[in-house]
């Protein structure tokens, strides 16, 4: 990828040894007044203003005039609140760290300036999650309905899938008093902005209409369009995303907003052991003293119905042990989350580095859970690899799952007995994770 040339341009009386220095990062033009300004060519990196040169009607005319451009304010704070995109900044941190990061909290806030404007007209806006909402989707969709200055009767959140089962996301939506509505696909028509979170069109095959918005951590999938996307796969979580968001535009974030994006963040990425980077470390820093912790713990800590502990323990009595890898064999469930439970619980048993969780739920699907300890293969890729032609299949690094039609497992294997499918899921998960060892040692 080439460089691009940094471009500033300074206003106002300025120090010549701080134009010396930022010369050495790019190219400086140094005006005295607006009307020079004005005359500039080409686009800038930042346009720094001195403090007595600045004024409303400088910042407007420079907003028009370089509409990307970040507008940064030597020592502004006794000019009130700032307009939009324009940062007020000691003048000796100038010089610092710290004007990378307001450059890049400005140019995120001009980003939030274009997402208002697409949904700025629209009477009922959905905010759209994939089909098993978890804490990180649903923290985001709170998080852009705030974003747009919303509430729930003007910022629908809404999902197509069945009702969730999951104990911490129940707790999570009952205890954080948060709307989802379950909606057909039927009913989008009511719609006259859609907005997705957590997820992108492609996932949900061609049966969108338009969406206006997406915004998404998961690589980009297939080709779609969209007024506005912010694919960063290089993120955590989503919600990571709309934390930025919310920080560079100023807004309050409220204690249960902060509570949620803060448990949106920590479930996926594991509490930043999985797939985190940088950003995701400083969105939980700057959420973690606003959020509620007590009501996090009681979300956490969700806890079984009693009537599902009979399923636990039927599932638990079919699991072998093969070459590291735990496998238990769920049976017929009604639920999917007992799937992905029974796999949470495999990967602590001492000596296992993989566990392998499957059912057949709703007597429909095969329901495939892939748990790893994270230094082996990666689970996603693995999945991936065995199923992908006959369902859907994917995940992260320690954490995957598969979904295939009983039609496909038919056709697969044969007329399927339990004991088909387990031999098979046992053969297959065996062969592929053995397969990698010797690679590995080669
Ligand atoms: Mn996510």
């Amino acid at each position: 990828m080439q460089k691009e040339i940094r471009r500033y341009l300074f206003i106002g009386e300025f120090d010549s040894l701080l134009l010396g220095i930022f010369s050495k990062r790019g190219e400086v033009i140094w005006v005295s007044s607006l009307e020079e300004a004005l005359n500039q060519t080409g686009n800038f990196t930042i346009i720094m203003i001195e403090h007595n040169t600045f004024s409303p009607k400088l910042s407007n005319e420079l907003g028009v005039h370089y509409p990307q451009t970040p507008l940064i304010v030597s020592n502004g704070s006794d000019h009130g609140e700032p307009p939009a995109s324009v940062r007020y900044v000691a003048f000796d941190k100038i010089l610092s760290e710290e004007i990378s990061r307001e450059e890049r909290l400005a140019r995120t806030e001009l980003r939030v300036e274009e997402l208002r404007a697409v949904h700025a007209n629209a009477k009922k806006l959905l905010i759209l999650l994939h089909d098993h909402p978890d804490p990180d989707s649903i923290a985001s969709a709170l998080a852009l309905r705030t974003l747009l200055r919303r509430n729930k009767q003007t910022a629908i959140i809404g999902h197509l899938g069945e009702k969730i089962s999951r104990p911490e996301n129940v707790a999570m939506i009952e205890l954080l008093d948060i709307d989802l509505k379950a909606l057909t696909y039927s009913k989008l028509k009511a719609y006259d902005s859609i907005a997705l979170v957590d997820v992108q069109p492609t996932f949900f095959g061609d049966k969108l209409p338009e969406v206006d918005t997406v915004i998404d951590h998961h690589p980009m999938v297939g080709s779609y369009e969209a007024k506005f996307k912010e694919i960063r796969a290089e993120e955590g979580a989503t919600s990571t995303i709309l934390t930025k968001y919310l920080r560079s535009s100023q807004m309050v974030i409220s204690e249960r907003l902060a509570t949620a994006l803060l448990y949106g963040i920590k479930t996926d990425t594991i509490t930043l052991i999985r797939d985190a980077n940088p950003d995701d470390v400083e969105a939980f820093t700057f959420l973690y003293p606003d959020a509620n912790l007590p009501l996090l713990r009681r979300i956490e800590r969700a806890e079984v119905p009693p009537e599902e502990i009979k399923s636990f323990g039927q599932a638990l009595a079919d699991h072998w042990i093969k070459e590291g890898i735990f496998f238990v064999n769920v049976g017929r469930v009604d639920r999917e989350y007992l799937i992905p439970k029974m796999a949470d619980f495999g990967i602590q048993v001492k000596g296992v580095e993989w566990s392998v969780a499957f059912g057949i739920l709703s007597n429909s699907h095969l329901v495939i859970s892939v748990r790893n300890v994270g230094y082996v293969k990666s689970a996603g890729r693995l999945v991936r690899d065995l199923f992908r032609e006959i369902g859907s299949a994917g995940g992260h690094r320690s954490a995957a799952k598969a979904v295939i039609s009983l039609g496909k497992v038919r056709k697969t294997i044969g007329k399927g007995s339990q004991d088909k499918i387990k031999k098979w899921v046992t053969e297959a998960f065996t062969k592929a994770v053995t397969e990698k060892a010797e690679e590995e040692n080669n």
